[in-house]
């Protein structure tokens, strides 16, 4: 067997104009190899567990979620391109260099998305967006706060049975596995497409006395319609099969909380992303997801992402 060269970094730079971001996206897959590491020996090292703080959304923060968040900042801090770090875990965006200073991207993260599950040892992951830092240096954490149809890249990491890189630059996705003896994310698969359709719903249906009356004929339809069910509760595997496999994720609003769980944008907006550059849909059930234009950092949204068919059927059933 061969091995397998392409490097994330090789597979990258052997693109036309993609500069900087580059850099950007190994720091970011170099914080991720250290996260990878850390998830592993959670465990061992004991840190599984709450750190005893609480995020400005008011969940409790997990001791992974804040080293997480501590990782990504530095490989960040180190890297000359980047502007900008955001995320979950901190209040603010913190500025890390001005335009003057050469810096061009602001990077937003969910640093360790699922980590709840890590204590049964369930797949978590990295999600992340990088937006252009296009503004003047005085509007420099505005920069952070845009729609994500102007995203420059985005993608996920997921630490699983292997440890895998999705990424779009806005070219289609590719998929890249952490190959452990090389110490390095290794190409696997370019131009990944949705299917178009599947007969699977990805969300949590315990809620279902909440949902609106749309989405509970949708589920009404999908039951006598012969579709399956698939919820592992972590964003980033269950958005990731569904991108492998097709079927349809949704975290929608609730009567209580009707802009859902997740956040716009370092949750939504990066998942949007990747699915649409991979010929999939995302929508927040009344409009497009990436054309949703931010007001605040830490904002929620609804999220309905997947096959394209999919997600058609279920805004036919919110519509109606
Ligand atoms: P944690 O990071 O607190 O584990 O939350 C994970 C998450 O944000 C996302 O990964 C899941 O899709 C979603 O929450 C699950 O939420 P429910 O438990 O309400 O279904």
């Amino acid at each position: 067997m061969s091995e397998n060269l392409l490097t994330l970094g090789r597979h990258l730079r052997a693109q036309k104009d993609v500069g900087a971001l580059v850099d950007v996206i190994e720091a970011i897959a170099l914080a991720g190899k250290a996260i990878a590491h850390r998830v592993r020996r959670a465990r061992i090292d004991d840190v599984i567990g709450e750190a005893g703080a609480t995020n400005i959304q008011g969940e409790a923060q997990q001791k992974l979620d804040v080293l997480s968040d501590q990782l990504l900042l530095e490989c960040l801090r180190a890297c000359p391109a980047a502007a900008v770090y955001a995320s979950e875990e901190q209040d603010g965006a913190i500025v890390l260099r001005t335009r003057a200073e050469g810096a061009a991207y602001c990077v937003l993260a969910d640093p360790l998305d699922g980590s709840s599950n890590i204590d049964v040892a369930v797949s978590v992951g990295t999600i992340f967006s990088v937006q252009r830092h296009d503004r003047s240096d005085a509007e420099i954490e505005q920069s952070a706060v845009q729609a994500g149809r102007k995203q420059a890249a985005a993608g996920y990491i997921l630490y699983g049975s292997s440890v895998v890189l999705v990424l779009s630059i806005g070219r289609g996705v590719s998929m890249y596995v952490l190959d452990p003896l090389l110490g390095d994310f290794v190409l696997v698969k370019d131009g990944i497409r949705v299917p178009a359709a599947s007969k699977t719903y990805s969300l949590n249906e315990a809620y279902v006395n909440d949902f609106e009356d749309g989405l509970k004929a949708y589920l009404d339809w999908a039951h006598s319609s012969g579709y399956g069910a698939r919820y592992i509760g972590s964003m980033v595997a269950d958005v990731h099969r569904t991108l492998l496999k097709g079927g349809v994720f949704l975290y929608p609003g609730t009567k209580k909380a009707p802009e859902g769980k997740l956040r716009l944008l370092y949750e939504g907006n990066p998942m949007a992303f990747v699915i649409e550059q991979a010929g999939g849909a995302a929508s927040t059930g009344r409009g497009p997801l990436l054309d949703v234009v931010p007001t605040k950092l830490h904002q929620r949204t609804p999220v309905v992402i997947g096959s394209a068919g999919e997600v058609e059927h279920i805004l036919r059933h919110l519509r109606s």
